[in-house]
Formats: C-alpha cells, sequence, structure tokens
C-alpha cells in the first residue's frame, strides 16, 4: 500500500526537513504572538508545535482547528502558521484568506501547486513528503520535524529512534486489541491525538485520546483487559500502576515520542490488514476536505 511505502521513508524525509527547518530564517521570530492552524492530521501536528515553541520560550503559540480559528477578533496575533498537506481544505483556505493583508501567514504545505500558496505570505513546500495515500503519515511528521529544527532542536535521535521503530516488532496483542486510549502531555499530547485518528482512519478502531493527567480524572473507567492505553512521552507519576491495575495493557517506550508514533501508524496499518481494509482509501474519508 501507499501507506506503508510512505510511513517507511519517514527517517529520510525527516532527515531532509531538518535541513530546511535549520535554514529557514524567521518562520516566525521568538517574541511573536502565533496562532497555528490545520485540520484532522495537521491540527495535531499544530497542538504539537505550539506546545514546543512555548517550552522553548519562543512566545505565545496557541493551535486551532481552522474551523474553529480566532475569526471574531484578532488576539494580537503577529504571525498565523498553517499547516496543510493538500492546500486545498476548505477551512485552512478560509483562514487564510480571511487575515490576508493583515496577519502575515507562513504555511507548510506538500504540494506547492495549490491555492493556499497564493494566499500566503510564505510558504514551506516539502514535495519529498507529499502522499498518495488518503490517511497521512509522513506529510504530518515531516512538517512537525522541520518545525522542531526550526526550534534549534536536534533530530538525529528522533530520526535513528524512527529507524528503531521501523524495525519493531507489532505485537499481536496490540493487532487484537479492542480499545486504544493514548495520552499524552505537553507536545506529546498532540501525538496522542494523532495516533488515535490514524487508528480510526486506517483500521475503523476504537480509539480516544487525552492529556496525560486527565485520564485518571474519568476516562480511565473504560481500562480493561483486551484494550491498551498507549503513553506518550514522561510517565506521570503513579499512572502506570493505575493503569495496571484495571487489566489494561500499559504502553510506553523510551524512544523519541515522533519516532514512537511511527510505531502506532505501523500497528494501524496491520490493524487494517487483519480486517481486510484499504489503508489508502478508508471509509467515509477524502484525500482533502473541500466544501
Ligand atoms: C487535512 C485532513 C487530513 C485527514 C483527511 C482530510 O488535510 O483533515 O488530516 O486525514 O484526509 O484532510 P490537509 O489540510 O492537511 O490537506
Amino acid at each position: 500500500s501507499y501507506m506503508e511505502q510512505e510511513l517507511h521513508s519517514q527517517p529520510e524525509t525527516w532527515r531532509e526537513a531538518a535541513r530546511l527547518g535549520a535554514a529557514a530564517g524567521p518562520l516566525p521570530e521568538a517574541g511573536q504572538r502565533v496562532a497555528v492552524i490545520g485540520c484532522g492530521t495537521s491540527w495535531f501536528m499544530a497542538q504539537s508545535y505550539a506546545a514546543l515553541r512555548e517550552a522553548a520560550g519562543q512566545g505565545v503559540t496557541d493551535p486551532f482547528a481552522a474551523s474553529e480559528a480566532f475569526l471574531g477578533s484578532d488576539r494580537g496575533y503577529d504571525v498565523v502558521v498553517a499547516i496543510t498537506r493538500s492546500g486545498t481544505t476548505t477551512e485552512v483556505l478560509r483562514v487564510l484568506d480571511a487575515v490576508k493583508g493583515r496577519i502575515p501567514t507562513v504555511t507548510i504545505i506538500g504540494d506547492p501547486g495549490t491555492p493556499a500558496v497564493a494566499l500566503s505570505e510564505r510558504t514551506f513546500a516539502l514535495p519529498f513528503a507529499d502522499e498518495k495515500s488518503v490517511v497521512q503519515t509522513r506529510f504530518a511528521t515531516t512538517a512537525l520535524t522541520l518545525l522542531r529544527a526550526h526550534l534549534g532542536e536536534d533530530i538525529s535521535r528522533a530520526v535513528a529512534d524512527a529507524e528503531e521503530a521501523l524495525a519493531a516488532p507489532v505485537e499481536k496483542e496490540w493487532v487484537d486489541a479492542e480499545q486504544f486510549s493514548f495520552l499524552g502531555t505537553g507536545w506529546t499530547y498532540g501525538l496522542a491525538n494523532e495516533a488515535a485518528l490514524k487508528m480510526r482512519e486506517a483500521s475503523q478502531s476504537w480509539t480516544e485520546s487525552y492529556p496525560a493527567m486527565e485520564y485518571r480524572h474519568g476516562p480511565i473507567a473504560i481500562a480493561a483487559p483486551g484494550r491498551v492505553t498507549w503513553l506518550f512521552g514522561q510517565e506521570p507519576d503513579g499512572l502506570e500502576a493505575d493503569v495496571v491495575r484495571t487489566g489494561a495493557r500499559f504502553v510506553r517506550h523510551d524512544r523519541d515520542p515522533l519516532a514512537d508514533l511511527v510505531l502506532v501508524q505501523r500497528v494501524a496499518l496491520e490493524r487494517a490488514r487483519a480486517r481486510g481494509l484499504d489503508p489508502d482509501n478508508p471509509r467515509s474519508l477524502t484525500r482533502s476536505v473541500m466544501l
């Protein structure tokens, strides 16, 4: 499948994006107030970038689902960053159009020949990470890698860990599990949301996602044997013990969290196969949503 080929190319596309990100110049500048927008997978990458940029001390960074963006007021944003593989998603184009001439925009895009380009002040095209599959894998992670590199992160560990995640076994228990809850904190909360979406899109799986510390405030009620709780990033005190007590399987790996998302992409692919689904053509989805 395209999804399989595309997800396996991630170490290579991440390396390329890291070079671009490190050399990108102001995108935006430290201290600027930034809104980051996207839909679906691109929204979740926006969440991760926003948390990383704030943690790096670079200033207020708010993520929005493009359909829910700040259009009633400008909230003093200096820059809008848009993430869109297709460059045709209606809600993203609406925001770019609405702020045009008032707030500078930077768009990270897969295909440079699409309408979002004309609506953006500045565009970063990642054609080497564009995809044929409806289900996004490498475009999203490569866009986030570009942004991580731009924030000054050394992504060599992430690349090495992605290589390792592509070779790691996909456990039978994950392929057979009835339900998954994905958890994360800070920038890994966006990854948890993306992991849950990937499993739904590619494999019709029942998944949920929460900020890690929110899990104990209700959602843990459905944790049970045959179900999986998968944490990205650092473990908040005692969470594993609480999950294990329910009989659910607790999963947390020591690799870079974005590389751990690559393993979840593979779990989604294996579950699609086990159910006889075509992950490149998921039920009820199109490559880009245009209203
Ligand atoms: C965003 C998106 C995808 C989703 C689906 C519909 O597209 O929501 O994340 O998987 O294919 O479109 P884009 O704006 O990044 O092209």
